[in-house]
């Protein structure tokens, strides 16, 4: 069976990591197959929105660790290697993939694989699915974006405790804390998320791509910085084909029909 399943229906590009029985730990299979997804979602114009997920009882949990050979007389293994060429394009790919990520979380999401959770655009979580921030307990610093994305998203001080304690976080909390969008009772998770996924693939696209870029510019940005990119996207926003159609829907009194454009 292949470690990366992808298929698109009604526009969502779904690509579920297929290693069940090592909880979709990752290797390096898994990480080719999901750049080549996050490609193709990004070239092919029928594709409008995707929906991130993981095969079995867990969802992902981060480097495979069977492949790190840590004994006495191994050489020493530099963790920026695979950082640099794996981790850190898969987490800027998600982030500036001009289409909504959904991410339907199953099951425990540890390590790298929490944070990969975390950088899609909405995060939905099964009950029973946890969040770890794992690396502590390997002596290790969070990556994959972890160290930007907690503190922002939950604060100093949970992001801290988070990061430094390593300890399971329910998917409850996690959306009490603002770390996620929404938890769903297990049996619900696969439809919540393909509904909201279609919803999504049924929307202005472009408008889609467009507020993505605002929205996560901010976290860097001052104020007078993000209205003049406000301002700029919203100059394009605007001569879009969607836009026309929003406005026309809005004046007929009738749902749009939006064509991604
Ligand atoms: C695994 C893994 C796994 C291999 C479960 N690897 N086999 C660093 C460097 C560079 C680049 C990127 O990122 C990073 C940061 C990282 O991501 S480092 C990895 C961080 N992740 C972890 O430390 C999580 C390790 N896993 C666990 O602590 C547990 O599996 C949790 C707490 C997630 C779940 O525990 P259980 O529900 O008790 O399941 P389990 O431990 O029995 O796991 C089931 C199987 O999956 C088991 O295999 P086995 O053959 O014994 O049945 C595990 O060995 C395997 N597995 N995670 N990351």
């Amino acid at each position: 069976m292949p470690t990366v399943l992808v298929s698109l229906d009604a526009g969502v590009l779904t690509i579920t990591l297929n290693r069940p029985e090592k909880l979709n730990a990752l290797n390096p299979e898994m990480l080719s197959a999901l750049r080549a997804a996050l490609e193709r979602a990004t070239d092919e114009p029928e594709i409008r929105a995707l929906l991130l997920t993981g095969a079995g009882r867990g969802f992902c949990t981060g480097q495979d660790l069977a492949e790190r050979d840590v004994s006495a007389g191994a050489a020493p293994i530099d963790l920026s290697v695979s950082l640099g060429s794996h981790y850190n394009p898969l987490v800027r790919r998600l982030r500036s993939l001009p289409k909504p990520i959904v991410c339907a979380v199953n099951g425990v999401a540890a390590g790298a694989g929490a944070n990969l959770a975390l950088a899609c655009d909405l995060v939905i979580a099964a009950r029973s699915a946890t969040f770890v921030q794992a690396f502590s307990r390997l002596g290790l610093v969070p990556d994959s974006g972890g160290s930007f994305f907690l503190p922002r998203l939950v604060g100093g001080a949970r992001a801290m405790g988070l990061a430094l304690l390593a300890e399971p976080l329910t998917a409850e909390r996690a959306e009490q804390w603002g770390l996620i969008w929404k938890v769903v009772d297990d049996v619900r998770l696969a439809d919540e998320a393909t509904a909201v996924a279609r919803a999504l693939a049924s929307g202005p696209t472009k408008g889609y791509g467009l507020l993505k870029k605002a929205m996560y510019a901010s976290a860097t940005n001052t104020l007078d910085a993000q209205l003049d990119l406000e301002r700029d996207l919203q100059r394009e926003a605007g001569l879009s084909d969607d836009y026309r159609e929003g406005v026309t829907a809005f004046k007929e009194k009738r749902a749009p029909r939006f064509k991604g454009r």
